[in-house]
This record gives structure tokens, C-alpha cells and sequence, in this order.
């Protein structure tokens, strides 16, 4: 039997990953967890349904030339079994009349270690979908005898797990960035939510972004559930949409952080990072002044890049300036074009889950301060 599963970081040599799949990708009708999220300008607002096939087609060459990309810098890549992502979800507390897509496995997979837990995710829309994992996390069971199988505690997601008329369309950008900065999200602390792309993972410390899609009460479960890590709750207060750390605040290598210049970790949570000598840099500016149509996420999918090593990160092809910045900063960028994908769950970060990284739990950060991080 051999080992498979293996990643303690975003940054050490990658030899095995997931890669999502477009197919049958949905938009999904308003719940609780989005409704209003949609700007009212957007071409998305009141819509839901299949995606154009057309665009799964684009979205899906672009994700299988990554994956031959990967393979070809020597990565092991497996694929998700998408289901017909187009049927309603009915639970005994609520019922939502479609699903959404497994392209971006980064939000539903976490790994640790030797560990995949499978998140407990806040949007009904995307109750069921670590079941597209489900043929590929048995294969790990059956065949590599350390691989740890883990699925967070179910959410019921019942209306008390949510504010309503959170969502305002009234409510100025300068009121949802109060909100944000005052830690003031859409969910309630009734259940633990998370999705894993709120997760960064470095060795020993998992810094937690609290937002839109990840509460407090899932950074205590990970408390309780991982005694030997340190658990950090980071909160961004420029990002009127708190969604997902990985277009925010993104490690390159061990020491080096790229971080949104328009959601700047605050002073007093940095501490932890300057007394070990990190160093947390602006991240360059998107080269678009707008996502593409259909799409979820901001332009800062500019920086939601893939590393394959301290030395190597795949790039979106035409993001120039962020792989000038990588260049500058001593990178090898591999780019990939992927701008077709992006409307289906996002960027390279996004689109990959991690099934092995080579090396082990370390500690980047000896000197622990007083951190008002710290959970
Ligand atoms: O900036 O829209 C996208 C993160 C997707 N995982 C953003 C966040």
C-alpha cells in the first residue's frame, strides 16, 4: 500500500491534486447564504439555471490543459465525477431548487496532513457536493493506509443559520465595509460553517479568514479538533465580499506572503508574522478592470495562483503584471491560460485541491507573541 495523501502547505514541491470539472455547472437560485449578493447591475441578478454549454466546454479545456500542465511538471492529477448538478436539494429543514458545480474542489477539500476533511459548507446550494470527491477519497481509503477520511459536522442550514435581509440592496458600499470591519457577516454562530478555502494552511499554524462563508464557531471546532496547530482568526476589513482567503492573502514560500492591497490584514493581526520574520508584500494589480461575464469572484483572481514549488507558480496567462511581481520576486511562473474557468468557482488556487506535497508539519512560527489572532 502506498502513501497518498500528504500537504501541510500551499508551498511545498505539489505531486498530486485534484482538478475540478466544469461539467453540468449550474448557476444557483437565491438562498439565504447569497441572495442580494449579486450586485444589482450584474447580468446574474434573478438568474439561475445550467450554464451555456458552451461555456462548460470552454471552462472544461481550460481546466484539462492545467492538468496536462501539471502533468507535465510531474503532478499526479485526478478528476472529480461531477453530478447532474441541475436537481433540487431537499433536506428535512429546507429545500433549494438546484445545485452548483465541483470545479473549485480548494472550497470543499481540506487537507491536513495526512487528512481530508470535507467542509462544512454554508451554501445550500452545495450541500451535496463533496459527493463528486466521493469515487476519489474511497480510492485514497482503500489504497493508502494513513490516509485519515474526515467530513466536518453536517450543517442543517435551517433559516437560524442565517441573518436575514443581510443582503440589502440599499446598503451602500461604505455600510458593507462597517460590517465587514465590525465582523458583522451573514451567518449566525448557531452551527460550524466553513468552507476549506478559508483555510490557509502553514505547517503548524492555520490562519482562518472569518467572513462570509466561515464563522467563529468553526475556528473553535478546528481548535478542539486539531490540539497540536495553532488556530489564527484573520479577517480582512477591506473586502466588502469575505469570501475565500485565497484571492486575499496568498503564500508564495516559506517567509513570503503576497497580500491585496485593498484588504490589507490590519496592524494588530500582524504581529504574529513580523516576529518570525515573514514578510507580507502588496500583490501586483489585476491586469482586467473586470471579472468575465457570469462570474462570482473579483478581478483579484489575479492572485489566486497555483504554487508547485518554493520556486514555481502557475500564473493566468494574462494576468502580466502579477507574473512580472512573481518574477521580481524570484519565482519561475508558469502561465496557463484560465479565464474560461474562472466564472465556474474561480482561479488555479480555486480549481485544485492538494492531495500530496513532499515534506512535513513545520514550524514557520517559533516565536509566538501575544497574538490577538489566536483562537
Ligand atoms: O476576490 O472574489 C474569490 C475567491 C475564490 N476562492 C474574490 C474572492
Amino acid at each position: 500500500m502506498a502513501k497518498i495523501v500528504n500537504s501541510w502547505n500551499d508551498f511545498d514541491p505539489l505531486k498530486h491534486v485534484i482538478v475540478g470539472l466544469a461539467d453540468h455547472s449550474c448557476i444557483p437560485p437565491e438562498e439565504p447564504a447569497t441572495s442580494e449578493k449579486v450586485p444589482i447591475d450584474s447580468e446574474m441578478r434573478g438568474m439561475w439555471g445550467p450554464r451555456p454549454l458552451e461555456t462548460v466546454e470552454k471552462a472544461n479545456a481550460q481546466l484539462d490543459n492545467l492538468a496536462k500542465v501539471l502533468g507535465e511538471n510531474g503532478v499526479t492529477v485526478d478528476r472529480p465525477s461531477p453530478l447532474q448538478w441541475n436537481a433540487p436539494v431537499i433536506t428535512p429543514d429546507f429545500r433549494t431548487d438546484s445545485m452548483m458545480t465541483c470545479m473549485p474542489p480548494r472550497d470543499t477539500l481540506l487537507t491536513i496532513g495526512p487528512e481530508i476533511i470535507e467542509a462544512a459548507m454554508s451554501f445550500r446550494c452545495r450541500f451535496w457536493e463533496y459527493l463528486a470527491f466521493r469515487p476519489l477519497l474511497n480510492r485514497y481509503f482503500n489504497e493508502d493506509p494513513e490516509f485519515i477520511w474526515t467530513q466536518a459536522p453536517r450543517p442543517r442550514l435551517t433559516d437560524i443559520s442565517y441573518k436575514h435581509n443581510y443582503y440589502d440592496e440599499r446598503i451602500s458600499l461604505e455600510e458593507r465595509l462597517e460590517r465587514t470591519a465590525n465582523k458583522d457577516f451573514v451567518t449566525t454562530e448557531e452551527e460550524i460553517l466553513f468552507d476549506a478555502a478559508d483555510v490557509l494552511r502553514i505547517g503548524k499554524d492555520l490562519f482562518i479568514q472569518h467572513g462570509l462563508t466561515t464563522n467563529r464557531k468553526a475556528m473553535e471546532w478546528f481548535k478542539r479538533r486539531y490540539p497540536d496547530l495553532r488556530i489564527h482568526a484573520v479577517n480582512f476589513p477591506g473586502d466588502p465580499y469575505p469570501i475565500h482567503i485565497d484571492a486575499t492573502f496568498v503564500t508564495l514560500r516559506p517567509g513570503l506572503i503576497i497580500n491585496n492591497p485593498q484588504r490589507r490584514l490590519p496592524e494588530d493581526q500582524r504581529k504574529i508574522f513580523e516576529a518570525n520574520d515573514w514578510q507580507i508584500v502588496d500583490a501586483a494589480q489585476p491586469a482586467h478592470k473586470n471579472p468575465p461575464p457570469l462570474c462570482y469572484s473579483s478581478v483579484w483572481l489575479s492572485m489566486n495562483c497555483l504554487v508547485l514549488d518554493h520556486k514555481t507558480v502557475i500564473c493566468e496567462a494574462s494576468e502580466v503584471n502579477q507574473m512580472e511581481q512573481m518574477d521580481k520576486l524570484g519565482m519561475n511562473v508558469i502561465p496557463v491560460p484560465f479565464r474560461d474557468a474562472y466564472p465556474f468557482g474561480g482561479a488555479l488556487h480555486c480549481a485544485t485541491a492538494d492531495v500530496y506535497r513532499e515534506g512535513g508539519c513545520e514550524d514557520y512560527f517559533p516565536n509566538q507573541v501575544e497574538d490577538v489572532t489566536r483562537v
